[in-house]
């Protein structure tokens, strides 16, 4: 065993770039010309002025929202751009201590009842009502003709095969679906046009289609599914048998078209064989086709969901080969191409939509609608777009974003001498994803740019073997490529879209007729109680329902009591309307705490089978008082 004390370490990137170790800004200049045209940047302290930018003096707002994933974290995060504040976590596939996520009724509802019934029963021989963990890599918004319409944030549970919505209205989560037939959602987007519409998610591991313990080592009898959700009511539409694994999709701006990359066209089960061929593929999915396949009956029925034969031969998808193990699928702004991102191969492939028809028309080679694949560098994962014609393109492994021109690109792949690279900059360090302001839609407007970089190593003070990761934001207004903030973040931003403020109009506080504690609503007019006006226990065998509203600084009952055994939910509305004056409901000792936003109500249940006088205390900071907000709950012993 070599000693780890005497492994030399080699200079780091920060040693051999020219950057002041003290300075969080590293700018690149682009190089204007030189061999290739992109091969070198010059690094150098920005002037002052550029600097200023990104910088948010206290009290100012951000142009932007950021709607940020957290990869195993489970959550939504929403960050201001340019100043990279982190705003809020939305509680999503995780438990959250603060809001009460996953303990609260409401969230439980939303957490246990798309739930397939056997998943149900696995989780309930585990003590558990749904699972505490998840993955979530794409958090992207519902669009309406082509761009952000504000009322959705569809996002994707990679590790418990699960889709879910934020309504952006009250940014809480609404709707979580397990997906069934599937295996491990990965790449989601939502249909750009008209509207969503459908939103398309992928299953990225290939399983045997009826996965009951009886098939493993036979491959021909593994497939990905495909699958279409409708984002208006969160039901699962339809589904495709794919062959080869699914990684990323995204749609066109014609309605027509969803394009998957996949991975291990092999069908390989280890990593020799998944990485053996030198080509893999994109799937294109004909959108009107599929619909008009379900309307004939074309499709077995499982598990509720018609499941239509999508593989290689089918009349609804066409296999389009690409270089080696694409991963990235990005829908340009100029509503025409769509790019797949190599990651082993240097290789970004553009497909134009309107060649596309063909594909499925005649018998052209699939590889007809490729009108570009220019060689960016190594390791392409993601593009992201300027709307002037120009792409950024994350490679991984040279830790840098290469900006391109994608009608060079085009000429080039024609025979044309012309570079498309106009310049490159280093990122620190291993880009994933990337993001540009309103990028993703037909309205991309060239301000900003996210690198999404999975190591910090150098970047902050050590917080010890766990780093964080690394965010750059990069200026783009101007041609170049500036370099102007570090972020750290937790476990494991992997997308993020960058919205206008503009596109995005949450509420204050909330209606009372939200339908988000509609069932609240409803068993209080059950018991006969007004919610506003509440300060009543109602028995009900041993299940007790304790009702009470809050004021700053005051909960309309001081004590309620209860006996041990009963099956306790307390009901709280917060009756005050003020913005941002939450209050909370904990239950010392007994593991129970939520937010009540202002206007809401909020229960949770639990069992009182521990006698004695319970303190419960507000804990959300509201008021002056705030500390003398509480009360007792005395459980009699049985
Ligand atoms: Cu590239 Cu899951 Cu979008 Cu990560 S995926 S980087
Ligand atoms: Cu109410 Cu603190």
């Amino acid at each position: 065993m070599p000693n780890t004390k005497d492994r030399k370490q080699g200079p780091s990137r920060r040693d051999i770039l020219t950057v002041p170790a003290k300075s969080a800004v590293l700018a690149g200049t682009l190089a204007t010309t030189g061999v290739g045209g992109a091969a070198l940047l010059a690094h150098a302290t920005m002037p002052a002025e550029a600097a200023e930018k990104n910088d948010l003096k206290p009290g100012e707002l951000d142009e932007y929202y950021g709607f940020w994933s957290s990869g195993q974290t489970g959550e939504m995060r929403i960050l201001g751009v340019p100043s990279m504040r982190e705003l809020m976590r939305v509680p999503v596939f995780n438990r959250c201590s603060a809001t009460g996520w996953g303990q609260t009724n409401e969230s439980l509802k939303i957490l246990t009842e798309g739930l397939l019934p056997e998943t149900r029963a696995m989780l309930a021989a585990q003590g558990k009502k749904t699972y505490d963990n998840g993955d979530l890599h794409h958090p992207h918004m519902s669009f309406t003709d082509g761009t952000y319409d504000g009322r959705y944030l569809f996002m994707n549970d990679k590790a418990n095969t699960r889709v879910a919505r934020v309504r952006v209205d009250i940014m809480k989560c609404d709707k979580i679906i397990e997906i069934p037939n599937a295996f491990a959602i990965h790449g989601l987007r939502p249909q750009k046009f008209p509207r969503t519409g459908y939103v398309f998610a992928n299953g990225e591991h290939e399983s045997p289609l009826v996965n009951d313990g009886k098939i493993l080592d036979d491959p021909s009898q593994y497939v990905s599914i495909f699958t279409a959700i409708d984002g208006d009511t969160m039901e699962v539409k339809w589904q495709l048998q794919v062959s080869g694994n699914l990684d990323n999709v995204d749609a066109d701006y014609q309605g027509k078209y969803a394009f998957a990359s996949s991975y291990n066209s092999e069908m390989g089960m280890n990593l020799a064989e998944m990485t053996a061929s030198e080509m893999d593929h994109c799937v294109i999915f004909d959108i009107k086709a599929i619909e008009a396949g379900v309307a004939a009956g074309d499709f077995q029925k499982l598990n509720g969901v018609p499941v239509l034969d999508g593989r290689k031969g089918s009349k609804y998808t066409r296999y389009v080969p690409i270089p080696n193990s694409p991963h990235g699928v990005n829908t340009a702004p100029d509503k025409k191409h769509i790019m797949i991102n190599g990651k082993l191969s240097p290789t970004v492939s553009v497909i134009d939509v309107t060649k596309v028809d063909a594909l499925f028309s005649s018998d052209v080679d699939p590889r007809s609608c490729i009108v570009a694949e220019p060689e960016l560098g190594l390791g392409p994962l993601h593009t992201a777009f300027d709307g002037e014609g120009n792409a950024f393109t994350t490679l991984f492994l040279d830790s840098q974003v290469a900006k391109w021109n994608i009608d060079k690109a085009i000429r080039a792949y024609a025979g044309e001498k012309v570079d498309p690279i106009i310049g490159k900059v280093d990122v620190a360090y291993q880009p994933g994803h990337n993001s540009t302001s309103m990028g993703e839609t037909a309205e991309a407007d060239g301000k900003w740019l996210i690198s999404m970089n999975k190591f910090s190593k150098d970047r902050f003070i050590n917080v010890g073997p766990l780093k964080p990761e690394n965010e750059q934001l990069i200026d783009i207004s101007d041609g170049n490529l500036k370099v102007v903030h570090d972020g750290a973040t937790f476990a494991e931003p992997h997308d993020s879209i960058i919205v206008h403020r503009s596109k995005v109009n949450p509420s204050n506080v909330y209606k009372r007729d939200d339908r988000f504690f509609a069932d609240a609503v409803k068993q209080a007019a059950a018991d006969g109680v007004d919610l506003e006006d509440a300060a009543t226990v109602i028995r009900d065998g041993n299940k007790v329902r304790v009702y009470m509203y809050s004021v700053a600084p005051t909960f309309s009952l001081e004590k309620f009591t209860v006996k041990q055994g009963d099956e306790v939910t307390v009901y709280i509305t917060n009756m005050d309307d003020v913005d941002d004056l939450t209050h909370g409901f904990c239950m010392v000792n007994f593991g129970v705490a939520m937010e009540i936003g202002p206007q809401a109500t909020a229960s949770v249940t639990f069992k009182a089978d521990r006698p004695g006088v319970h303190w419960f205390y507000c804990q959300w900071f509201c008021h002056a008082l705030h500390l003398e907000m509480r009360g007792r709950m005395l459980v009699e012993p049985a």
